[in-house]
């Protein structure tokens, strides 16, 4: 559960509430040939439909499940089945968001996309089924109204219901294998691994246990014999509560929050730089963690906000990205959102009305089509991070210099550089520009900065040194490797 399953890949995209088919053609056109090692789904479990507020159907809904069909805002099974597939052709990766702490919150009512009815308040959910007794008793949550509300107590931030969700009692057996049975059905049509939402609120020995009942992935889907789906855990950990990411390191990697802070510290200030992973504050593990600039929820304030880079902010952005995977620190995921004003705002979507089983019929909000235009960017409202200029050109970067040591480290302040073994070697400038004869680690001879597509290059000496100009205000960076000059 530690092998992302990609032949050595090293970064995934998350496709946030993309839609099934376009992300089938995404991995043709675009994934494949960029050297994505996959994407991470929107949760793909039937979940809750809520009411036509304002903002309509916002994107959290999806963190509501109600059955473990797989037919949500993103599309359908057939849909979803087709994705995989095709990725699969094409040597990308699927990972899903699994949500299995918990169903619905309390209070929703109602019909969703599949047919399955579902009634928070009575604990009442067909479409798998659960009912009341399969729920974490009342009496084993100690906070008085049943929520989640001390962090600093394990037993409270487990048994108790995150925001009102209703908690899945995960001792027992019966969870067990319904959860398992949802992420059987999700290995059987060739996923590669998961993230694990909310794991933070649910007990490792349970995850463990389901994860324990989970098939190999198949080898028709072009997985290795034995392979093992691999396993991300979300867990926020900030030093500042009981649960701890390394409680986690049994059932697979963790997600490493503080980083994200870190870095957005660090190209505030790139002085702050040579200090970005610090495992005196308790960070991950190398082999353990699961690194992002930024997520789709800290980057509108849910779930730890505060000192984080996103796409608002460009030419920062650019610079984290290709920071972070420059780096050789952890395994990492690049973000790829949509624009939003508002925090709740779902995906840009059609005003599409379907008859339902919720009489007369309910809206459903599609996710409009992510339009490709002619220079690669994305039109629709799609900020598609992942194809901007620097950023896909590191995901190359990073995997051709993959399981080399970061050496050479240089930091004046202002500029950044170091190398990673005699395979790779990145600079980066603050300002826009800088030169110095630097060490690069790379043997003597010509490299080119992918980058700007070869517009400037090195020359290294026989004693490994070179004179690094970096003259490009809004996407100062070099980056040269051992033969990734063409993609
Ligand atoms: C919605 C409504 C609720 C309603 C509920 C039920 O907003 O008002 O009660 O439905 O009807 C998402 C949305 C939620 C949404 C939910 C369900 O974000 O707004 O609720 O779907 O539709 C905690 C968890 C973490 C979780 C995060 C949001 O530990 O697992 O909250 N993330 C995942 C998903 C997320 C999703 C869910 C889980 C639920 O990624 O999208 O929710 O499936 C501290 C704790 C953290 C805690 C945060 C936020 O963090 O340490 O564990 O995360 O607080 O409560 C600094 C601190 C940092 C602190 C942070 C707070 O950074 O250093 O420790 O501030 O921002």
């Amino acid at each position: 559960q530690y092998d992302p399953n990609c032949n050595g890949k090293t970064a995934i995209v998350h496709l946030f509430e993309w839609k099934w088919s376009d992300i089938a053609a995404e991995c043709e056109r675009f994934l494949g040939p960029a050297g994505y090692c996959g994407f991470q789904v929107s949760p793909p479990s039937e979940h809750v439909i809520l009411p036509d507020n304002d903002p309509p159907q916002p994107w959290w809904q999806r963190y509501q499940p109600v059955s473990y069909i797989l037919h949500s805002r993103s599309g359908n099974p057939d849909e979803f089945a087709d994705m995989v597939r095709r990725c699969n052709a094409v040597g990308v990766r699927t990972y899903v968001d699994a949500v299995i702490n918990h169903m619905s919150g309390t209070g929703r009512l109602g019909v969703s996309y599949a047919g399955s009815p579902y009634d928070g308040d009575a604990l009442d959910f067909p479409g798998v089924p659960f009912s009341a007794e399969h729920f974490t008793p009342k009496d084993m949550c100690p906070s008085f109204d049943g929520n989640v509300n001390n962090y600093g107590d394990p037993n409270n931030v487990r048994n108790c219901y995150l925001v009102g969700l209703t908690d899945l009692y995960g001792a027992l057996d019966y969870v067990r294998n319904a959860v398992a049975g949802y992420l059987n059905s999700l290995v059987a049509l060739g996923v590669a691994g998961i993230r694990i939402d909310a794991a933070k609120h649910m007990w490792p020995e349970d995850i463990a246990a389901i994860t324990s009942r989970v098939n190999n992935l198949p080898t028709e889907h072009g997985f290795a014999p034995n392979s093992k789906l691999f396993v991300y855990s979300e867990v926020i950990d900030r030093n500042d509560g009981a649960v701890r990411v390394d409680e986690y390191y049994d059932v697979g990697l963790v997600t490493e929050f503080r980083y994200c802070m870190k870095l957005a510290w660090g190209i505030n200030d790139y002085g702050q730089l040579g200090g970005l992973i610090d495992y005196g504050w308790g960070m991950a593990r190398d082999d353990r963690a699961f690194v992002f600039v930024d997520n789709h929820d800290n980057q509108r304030g849910h779930g730890g906000a505060g000192d984080v880079i996103t796409h608002k902010t460009p030419r920062e952005y650019k610079q984290a990205v290709s920071y972070m995977l420059a780096h050789p620190y952890g395994f990492a995921q690049v973000m790829s959102s949509y624009y939003f004003d508002n925090s709740d705002l779902g995906p840009p979507h059609n005003d599409d009305y379907r008859f339902g089983w919720d009489s007369p019929y309910f809206t459903v909000h599609s996710a409009v089509d992510v339009g490709i235009n002619a220079d690669g960017s994305c039109s629709g409202g799609w900020v598609c991070e992942h194809r901007w200029n620097p950023i896909a050109k590191m995901v190359r970067f990073r995997n051709a210099v993959a399981g080399t040591e970061m050496d050479n480290y240089w930091n004046n302040g202002g500029a950044v550089a170091f190398s990673r073994g005699s395979k790779g070697f990145f600079a980066m400038a603050k300002g826009g520009s800088m030169s110095e004869t630097l060490a690069t680690g790379l043997p003597a001879g010509m490299y080119c900065n992918i980058i700007d597509d070869c517009a400037t290059s090195i020359t290294v000496g026989s004693d490994g040194k070179a004179q690094v100009t970096i003259n490009n205000y809004e996407e100062p960076m070099f980056a040269a490797c051992v033969g990734c000059e063409t993609g």
